[in-house]
């Protein structure tokens, strides 16, 4: 009987712990070193990243080998070139969990490619193959648009890269001086598709990881976008950023506010995310990831991994935030 009650009083505490954990609002974290700032001289267009989504989305999911995947690749350099940036991809030979050999690009778009001083802003360009966390199970085989998921992030650097043209050719403007690499993964959604397995996700950025794409190349840091474009949307401070890139985020977080958008990004710990940034830290660069969460599920966003991760989903606020905060990253 006293066995018995000492479990259950263990199971009720457990339980609590749990649901405490699960219902409980995210840790606030306090603010340190503040940071100066001063506001960037231009402005992000939403309307211009909205339409590199739909130009993105135009050419259907961007799946591994898919023709669609090769187009829109091939589209996303030829842009990046368009904005005067220096444009490589790096090929390699993969597979995917279930045997499906895949060909993978990143591609690597770079600003003032032979400044020393460089940081990174990255996000995947392909798409998931699989809706399977659709509501309908009939989708669950059908790729997705991935328009927030994988064409958001590509739309703000797109973005963000057509403004540092604009800064390179304007004689009022100061454009930043220290180098800028835009990178875009390759097979980062492709992952399990029933039990999770962690190295079955981000192939680009592990294989990246390895074989950086220069020799010599040491950027101060990184900042990896994902889903950062639906309506709700929000971000935390992620687990893995703040144990090898606290100073980041903070700065990040910090400018945000300084800039207006501290609604979304919120001074509080989010979850631990298996995403591109992990085997960029664990390479020994510091990076961090800004992912999309549902401001009022604390999920991922309700669109994620179901077929309406389409173009109607997209929201500009949200692209407007997160690509703003970037150019007064670069700018600061
Ligand atoms: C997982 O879904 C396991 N991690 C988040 C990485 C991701 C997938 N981002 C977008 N899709
Ligand atoms: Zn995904």
């Amino acid at each position: 009987m006293t066995g018995f009650k000492t479990i259950s009083r263990v199971c009720i505490v457990v339980m609590a712990i749990v649901l405490l954990a699960c219902t409980g609002k995210p840790k606030p974290v306090a603010v340190t070193t503040e940071v100066d700032y001063t506001p960037a001289p231009l402005t992000f267009s939403e309307d211009s990243a909205y339409n590199y989504v739909a130009k993105q989305c135009s050419f259907g999911p961007r799946t591994m080998n898919s023709q669609a995947h090769q187009l829109c690749g091939d589209w996303i350099a030829a842009t990046f070139k368009r904005f005067g940036l220096a444009v490589q991809s790096q090929y390699a030979d993969e597979r995917l969990h279930d045997g499906t050999k895949i060909r993978m690009r990143n591609i690597i778009a770079s600003y003032y490619p032979d400044a020393k001083k460089r940081i990174f802003i990255s996000g995947h360009w392909d798409s998931r193959p699989w809706a399977d966390n659709d509501d309908d199970e009939s989708k669950h085989q059908t790729p997705i648009d991935g328009a927030n998921d994988g064409g958001s992030g590509i739309a703000v650097m797109l973005e963000l890269a057509r403004q540092l043209q604009i800064a390179a050719l304007c004689d009022t403007i100061a454009a930043p001086a220290i180098g800028i690499d835009f990178i875009c993964w390759d097979a980062e959604d492709a992952g399990t598709h029933g039990r999770f397995s962690a190295s079955t996700w981000c192939l680009g950025s592990q294989y990246w990881a390895k074989h950086r794409h220069t020799d010599d190349y040491a950027p101060l840091y990184g900042i990896n976008l994902d889903m950062v474009g639906s309506a709700n949307t929000v971000f935390y401070r992620e687990v893995v950023s703040m144990q090898y890139a606290p100073t980041v985020v903070n700065r990040v977080w910090q400018i945000a506010r300084k800039a207006g958008y501290g609604k979304y990004f919120i001074d509080a710990e989010g979850a631990e995310m298996t995403d591109d940034h992990v085997p960029v830290c664990r390479s020994g660069i510091p990076c961090i990831d800004i992912i999309g969460i549902d401001e009022e599920q604390g999920t991922f966003p309700l669109t994620w991994h179901t077929i309406d991760d389409n173009i109607d989903n997209i929201f500009k606020p949200t692209l407007k935030a997160v690509g703003q905060t970037m150019l007064e990253v670069l700018f600061n």
